[in-house]
């Protein structure tokens, strides 16, 4: 399993984007690096191949095109303002699952913050088995991991504190929020534009580690998603008009995450229960949720202070749900 090293590459890269207006000549590279011109020009060609756009000139040297920056480890981890979440990285043109790996960096003692990013998943995982469609060169899938010292039945307060972040994300590019629907799907339009998959591993009283997945669509358009979810699903792009940056969104929502853990660890789940309520749009409507092995139905009043959602049924008896998946009701 490859962990993501600065090289040669990512430090010519570096020297080109700060020269962003002018040509970096072939000479000064090679002076700087102790290399040939020729070595120089090699590693350009790898530059390339990794899918940066380069205009070279014989007479002038090197020039980068910034305004097509490819979504890659080093991309993401420039100006990333976060102090742990995403300061480790290991980026993948394609995996099975972001979750699969990161859970399998976590047991090999990932720190904390370590995630796993992918350009596509072959194997992308919803809840209870089922799949996230994941084609390349659009969404973000992403898997982070995170040690906290507590014991595992609060671990599903860290996939609302990761929806608050999403939501909180998708609210600052498309400048409208959207909403959030128990547990883990974040909806614009009644639409789901992303999803948080959380796994953990855990002893009876002490979680070891929580994975936490998230999938955005972003610059998917409708023609990509296979038939049956073009009704359901939405990206990005479909509803604000126009692309955004991947490696901008991917910066923010880990800022936005590591922003409200640390707050869930500091002020425990209050704060992040008052967020989610600004996101939640179903208080008051009829629902009905598939629990493993029975389906209730009746009026969705909130979640309560552990996170569990709070319906009210027909005879006005208050039941307390804390796994299933919710339907509106007409
Ligand atoms: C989820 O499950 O919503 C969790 C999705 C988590 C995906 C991320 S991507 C990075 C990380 N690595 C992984 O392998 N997974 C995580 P659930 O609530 O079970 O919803 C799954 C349902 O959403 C499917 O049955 C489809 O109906 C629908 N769906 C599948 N792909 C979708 C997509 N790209 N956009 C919107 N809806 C989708």
């Amino acid at each position: 399993m490859k962990v993501y090293k600065i090289s040669i590459e990512e430090e010519i890269l570096r020297l080109l984007k700060k020269e962003s207006h002018s040509y970096l000549s072939g000479q000064a590279l090679s002076k700087t690096f102790g290399i040939s011109r020729t070595a120089i020009w090699k590693h350009i060609k790898a530059i390339k191949k990794m899918g940066y756009a380069i205009e070279a000139s014989p007479a002038k040297g090197y020039r980068l095109n910034q305004k097509s920056l490819p979504f890659n480890a080093f991309e993401i981890g420039s100006n990333l303002k976060t102090s742990f979440i995403g300061k480790d990285i290991s980026f993948y043109k394609e995996i099975d699952s972001t979750n699969e790996t990161a859970k399998e960096f976590a047991s090999k003692g990932a720190k904390e913050g370590f995630a796993v990013v992918a350009d596509s998943q072959t194997k992308g995982k919803g809840r209870l088995g089922r799949r996230w469609d994941s084609p390349a060169g659009v969404n973000i899938y992403t898997s982070i991991i995170l040690c906290p010292d507590m014991p595992p039945v609060c671990a599903p307060q860290l996939t609302l504190t990761a929806a608050v972040a999403v939501a909180e994300t998708i609210t600052e590019y498309l400048g409208r929020p959207p909403e959030v629907k128990w547990p883990n799907d974040i909806l614009i339009n009644s639409k789901k534009i992303a999803g948080i998959l959380t796994e953990m591993n855990s002893e009876m009283d002490r979680i070891n580690f929580v994975v936490i997945g998230i999938g955005v669509n972003m610059n998917m358009s409708k023609k990509m998603l296979p038939e049956e979810l073009r009704l359901i699903a939405t990206s990005l792009k479909e509803e604000a008009g126009e692309e955004i940056s991947r490696i901008d969104f991917i910066q923010t929502l880990y800022l936005n995450m590591e922003k409200w853990y640390k707050k869930y660890l500091k002020d425990g789940f209050e704060p992040v229960r008052n967020a989610w309520k600004g996101y939640f749009r179903m208080e008051g409507k009829m629902v009905k949720v598939k629990e493993m092995d029975r389906v209730i139905e009746g009026a969705a009043l909130g979640i309560d202070e552990d996170g569990a959602l709070i319906l009210r049924e027909k005879g006005g008896n208050i039941l307390r749900v804390t796994s299933g998946d919710v339907e509106m009701r007409p």
